[in-house]
């Protein structure tokens, strides 16, 4: 390279040091509901990834999963995200705490205690408060089921392997749906509740974005990102939900889209300040949604963590580190036992997981560093919307997330907390 040249690509690197930086490799395929969450929150936040998949084999890549990825974790999930020191995290929630930690700036988090809180609770509901939805909209609609068994065949199976697509997506589906009504609680009892709250979800989140770029208001937040997993990754994407999307709430839709690219600004409400809202004048939409979240997820997280009390009650010794799940070794769903709880005036019944209670503690984690007076205008918000349960929640016992290195699991942290 003449020095001219030289001295023209150190000038770049040194005005884009991203492009000095080894890329994050984000292991995914486009039909993956969690994928979604962690995709979108990485385009928001401007950081530097590319993405494979497992059976892609890109450049080596198909080896480093068969090899190194999956017999460390010793069973499979979606997504996963390689590090530049070489490690690698499994988990949504992990990797998004991770990430906020290594890269404070441009922050997804904000800064006022309030609506940090906020962020948390709706990064919950997003998270798993939704996956009946997702689930049941994937799957009970034919032309939706054919289109994602077709798309997970060809993640699978590689693009032109046609019957092996045909095979595998069909298989995927039986086994979904044949676990669904016990593991999930997709019922035909349970289906109307499920449609309700999807129909409400879409008209709130309608209004809301016909005024607001993001659901904390003019900058995208980990709330934003964990609601993209149901609301792109399957409803936005899957032929039958997302026609009802289409149809029925375009500025949600819409949301979807802006979600899905870099920088902030939506030219539709591009004069929306680039900021969040304040907390003493949320708007009514917002408000709105928030009540529906209560109703819909408040009775969810109370049965969650119960669940979870009753599974440490019945071992109270149990050592710190230990994996929380009722048979033992760490999975990609560590179940902690049954739970029942009311949706739509409906009940539901079906597995509990350690997630729920696990990110209500960064709620609680806010609320603790909060001033008195913080303190009750986040009681009385929290009134205000349905959602006392969302500020008696307790654990007796923390959860820690192990999915940086070995058992790749939610465990137990210490003893008093
Ligand atoms: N708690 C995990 C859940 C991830 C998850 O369940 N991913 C799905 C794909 S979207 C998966 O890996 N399913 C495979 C399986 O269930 O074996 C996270 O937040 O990353």
């Amino acid at each position: 390279m003449s020095d001219s040249k030289k001295e023209v690509m150190e000038s770049l690197l040194a005005a884009f040091p991203a492009w000095t930086v080894k890329p994050y490799v984000h292991w995914a395929i486009h039909v993956s509901l969690y994928s979604a969450k962690t995709r979108s929150y990485m385009i928001k936040k401007g950081i530097h990834f590319t993405e494979t998949s497992p059976m892609a084999g890109v450049a080596g890549a198909k080896d480093r999963w068969a090899e190194v990825i999956m017999p460390t974790l010793g069973y499979s999930t979606l997504p996963v995200l390689d590090l530049p020191d070489g490690t690698f995290i499994s988990d949504t929630t992990a990797i998004v705490r991770y990430l906020e930690e290594q890269h404070p700036e441009p922050s997804m988090l904000p800064a006022n205690p309030i609506m940090r809180a906020l962020a948390w609770l709706i990064f919950n509901y997003g998270t798993e408060g939704l996956f009946l939805n997702a689930q049941h909209y994937r799957w009970s609609f034919t032309e939706s089921a054919e289109y994602a068994a077709a798309d997970i065949g060809r993640a699978i199976a590689g693009p032109t392997n046609f019957e092996a697509i045909k095979m595998m997506g069909e298989n995927f589906q039986a086994m979904k749906l044949e676990k669904f009504p016990t593991e999930v609680g997709i019922t035909p009892e349970t289906i109307p509740a499920i449609e309700k709250s999807t129909k409400l979800l879409f008209d709130k989140l309608d209004a809301h974005f016909r005024h607001y770029p993001y659901i904390l208001g003019g900058r995208p937040s980990i709330a934003d990102a964990a609601m993209m997993e149901t609301l792109y990754g399957h409803m936005g994407r899957d032929i039958y939900p997302a026609n009802i999307m289409k149809k029925t709430a375009p500025a949600l839709y819409r949301w979807t889209e802006t979600m899905n690219r870099p920088g902030i600004v939506d030219a539709e409400l591009s004069q929306v300040a680039q900021e969040y809202l304040a907390p003493d004048n949320l708007p009514d939409t917002l408000l709105d949604f928030l009540k529906l979240v209560s109703d819909d997820f408040g009775p969810q997280l109370d049965a969650s963590a119960k669940a979870y009390e009753n599974w440490l009650a019945i071992a109270p010794e149990r050592p710190e580190g230990a994996i929380i799940t009722v048979d033992g070794s760490a999975m990609n769903r560590q179940k902690i036992g049954k739970m029942t709880y009311s949706q739509q005036g409906v009940t539901v019944k079906r597995d509990a997981w350690p997630d729920v209670p696990n990110m209500h503690q960064y709620v609680l984690e806010v609320v603790a560093a909060m001033n008195a007076n913080e303190k009750s205008n986040w009681s009385e918000l929290m009134q205000t919307v349905g959602g006392e349960v969302f500020v008696s929640t307790r654990l007796s016992r923390p959860i820690t997330i192990h999915k940086h290195q070995p058992p790749y699991a939610y465990v137990l942290g210490p003893k008093s907390v």
